[in-house]
């Protein structure tokens, strides 16, 4: 059976607070690949120091992509099957987007913005016992700032950040129009990554110029709806918490 690591379901809104996290987790289960998933707190644990990963045959496979490409080589699960060359190619081009720009504008939004902090310091540290409470929030904000600042998206202004992210929404929007899904009638990868990112953006509490111009998408947030469904729907065995360690 294959375990598959992901962070808890802290944040209320959303599946799995991380989007790499609900993409592998939505795509395991639309594709029907057995597995449990084992919650994790320590992304260090993983192979790449970041969750999601898997153990499948004794080997620790990290991000959700190269998982995604593994689950292919061996058990044959391919989401896209039925898609064209050149559908595959937008489709790759829209996954990249969203896991490579769009999530750092959500990175922004809840690590570096002001009006956010409050709630996600005691979403995700609001269990710890004093002086914890005190030292690790503060740690991981300014590594989360840190890398955003890497990347480069932390070097942009707020205006800025939210109004490339507001592009990115409609350039989505657009490419959605009023089809079910991305690319016809059945989902594909590009609606799992999109709808990892979407919930993200729209589920929690968490006001921010990005959830405003989503919610201003409303063919996005039916979309949104139905992926939300088909991953409730297509739900597998209990979780099992495997490491609380921070
Ligand atoms: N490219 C990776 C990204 C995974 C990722 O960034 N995970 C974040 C949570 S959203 C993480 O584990 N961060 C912990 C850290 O950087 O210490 C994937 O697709 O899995």
């Amino acid at each position: 059976m294959i375990r598959l690591h992901i962070f808890p379901a802290r944040l209320k809104g959303t599946p799995n607070p991380s989007q790499f996290c609900v993409k592998l987790e939505t795509a395991m289960r639309l594709a029907g690949v057995p597995h449990r998933v084992w919650y994790e707190t320590n992304p260090a644990n993983g192979p790449k120091g970041k969750l999601p990963f898997i153990e499948i045959e004794g080997e620790r496979i990290g991000d959700s992509t190269l998982v995604l490409y593994h689950l292919k080589e061996k058990l044959g699960v391919d989401l896209d099957r039925e898609l064209s060359d050149t559908e595959r190619a937008q489709s790759h081009m829209l996954q990249r987007m969203v896991d490579e720009r769009l999530y750092w504008v959500i990175v922004h939004s809840r690590w570096a913005d002001e009006r956010n902090w409050p709630t996600v310091r005691e979403v995700f540290f609001g269990g710890l016992p004093f002086p914890l409470s005190w030292i690790v929030p503060r740690m991981a904000r300014k590594q989360m700032c840190a890398a955003l600042h890497a990347q480069g998206t932390g070097r942009h202004t707020s205006e800025e950040i939210y109004a490339l992210g507001a592009t990115d929404l409609a350039a989505l929007s657009t490419m959605l129009g009023d089809k079910p899904f991305f690319f016809g009638d059945k989902p594909t990868m590009a609606d799992v990554t999109v709808f990892a990112c979407l919930i993200n953006i729209v589920g929690p509490e968490l006001a921010s110029p990005l959830r405003d111009a989503a919610l201003g998408h409303d063919n996005l947030m039916r979309h949104t709806d139905r992926m939300g469904e088909l991953h409730a729907s297509k739900r597998q065995r209990q979780p099992i918490t495997l490491t609380l360690a921070a």
